[in-house]
């Protein structure tokens, strides 16, 4: 072999076995180039969306190691999100670490987890598979910081919650975090807070390789239907960054389901995309509120605790009413969105009683008006003074209007704006109880009962032309 040929044949070993050392995963696509998403038509993007866009309604899970201090550091109670304990009572690596040796779930029950969902009328569960802590609830090859390997209970959370998600008929979803407070690449933000995390200099490629690893893992042992991404505010994880995963993971499931929490498009808390360019990401994530109105033809899904915190916190006992989490999930869904709502499960692996009993109400009226929330589309009004309105389009070409009634009409005439179409029918929806109605020019009035069936949201069907 001439020499030339023999140092081109050396550079080349060199190069395989340098990669081959450097890369965690022998599988990860080291390229960096700015990559064209994966091409989709509206038709196969519709079909990839249709299953999320009828089920409306999906549990949030946030657990981890901060489930065991709950709050409370030291003896002192810390301000904030429970989940965030890491970063708000500055808790060096090292001791927070700790915490693994403590994590025992023994009453974790993920059958009684998902039967919980299902009776509250959830179509899927989004669970923590590794929040901004960096513990890992699964079983990973990438790290040692993971429940298998770090903590006496020494079993996959993950795996059992997918297979009953399966076996009950529910999406088993999964939320990832890109900021990464224990990653020894990225590096605490300031003296005193790990958020936003900086990246150590020469170190991005390792932590890219790092998540392509185990978001690898996740699709391959847990086959997710939703990848739930956070934690990209970071200044140095870049939308391009997001183009990267995105179509890494859609290369991995091309039937997966993205967040717009991918890339950098979202505005805040808002969670719709910026206006100023196209982002990565199959829909908005608007978080802890309701906007005021969807947008058409975007996909989005609000999400919302029950109390004020995601993670489990033992004092944090400010509660919303079931009442009021029955008139979000309308309200969502009357303006065309998804409601993704969370519980935090103790460290002994219970969702505290106050969300069990929220949601038992909450399945109590999906028992019998699940039809006017599941595969609807946003209201066809601007504004209903007695509450919210959803619609279906019928097999003959009527649209079906599902008049959700909050504040029940004194003078039992429940005003519809004619905008809507020709009136042919109208009753109850709870026991199909017919009810009469009559046109007047701009409106038409269906005779209703003196008082409401239901004083939480009583649906009043009517079909129009
Ligand atoms: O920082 C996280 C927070 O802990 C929680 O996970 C929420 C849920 O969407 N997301 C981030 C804040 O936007």
């Amino acid at each position: 072999m001439s020499p030339r040929r023999m140092i081109l044949a050396t550079l080349l070993v060199g190069l395989v076995m340098t990669t081959a050392v450097s890369k965690g995963d022998q599988t990860a696509d080291r390229s960096t180039k700015v990559r064209s998403l994966p091409k989709e038509t509206k038709a196969q993007r519709d079909a990839r969306m249709r299953w999320w866009r009828e089920a409306r309604f999906g549990m949030f899970i946030h657990w981890g190691l901060y489930a065991i201090p709950a709050g409370t550091w030291k003896g002192k109670q810390i301000p904030g999100i429970g989940e965030w304990i890491m970063d708000r009572a500055n808790i060096p690596v090292e001791e927070y670490e700790k915490l693994a040796a403590q994590f025992n779930p023994i009453k974790y029950n993920p059958a009684e987890w998902v039967r919980i969902a299902k009776n509250a009328g959830m179509k899927y569960i989004v669970i923590t598979s590794k929040h901004h802590d960096g513990f890992c609830l699964f079983d990973s090859k990438a790290t040692t910081y993971d429940v298998v390997d770090a903590t006496p209970y020494g079993k996959d959370l993950l795996k059992p919650l997918s297979e009953e998600c399966r076996k009950q008929g529910l999406k088993f979803c999964t939320y990832y975090s890109i900021m990464d407070w224990h990653h020894p690449a990225q590096m605490r933000g300031s003296e005193k807070r790990y958020n936003p995390t900086k990246m150590r200099p020469g170190r991005k490629r390792e932590y890219m390789d790092y998540m392509k690893q185990q978001l690898r893992e996740i699709i391959e042992q847990y086959d997710p239907a939703v990848l739930w991404f956070d934690g990209e505010w970071p200044a140095w994880y870049t939308e391009e960054d997001g183009r990267e995963i995105y179509t890494y993971v859609r290369s991995l499931k091309p039937s997966i389901i993205i967040n717009n929490r991918v890339g950098k498009g979202r505005k805040g808390m808002e969670g719709f995309n910026k206006g100023d360019r196209q982002y990565v990401g199959d829909f908005g994530t608007p978080e802890q509120r309701i906007p005021p109105t969807g947008l058409p033809g975007v996909d989005w899904e609000s999400c919302m605790t029950m109390n004020r915190t995601w993670g489990y916190k033992s004092y944090d006992h400010d509660w919303k009413s079931a009442e009021t989490l029955i008139r979000n999930l309308i309200d969502i869904a009357s303006k065309g969105g998804n409601y993704l709502l969370n519980v935090g499960p103790t460290a002994e692996g219970l969702i505290p009683q106050p969300s069990v009993e929220r949601l038992a109400r909450i399945g109590q009226w999906m028992k019998t008006n699940g039809e006017s929330i599941y595969a609807t589309q946003a209201s066809p009004f601007e504004k209903t003074p007695w509450g919210r309105c959803t619609q279906k389009k019928l097999a003959n070409g009527n649209r079906r209007l599902y008049l959700h009634v909050f504040h029940w009409p004194n003078d039992g005439k429940l005003r519809v704006p004619t905008s809507a179409g020709n009136p042919q029918a109208a009753f109850l929806l709870a026991g199909k109880k017919p009810l009469t109605f009559e046109r007047q020019d701009d409106a038409v009035l269906i005779s209703v009962p003196p008082s409401a069936p239901d004083p939480v949201a009583t649906v009043v069907v009517l079909d129009v032309k």
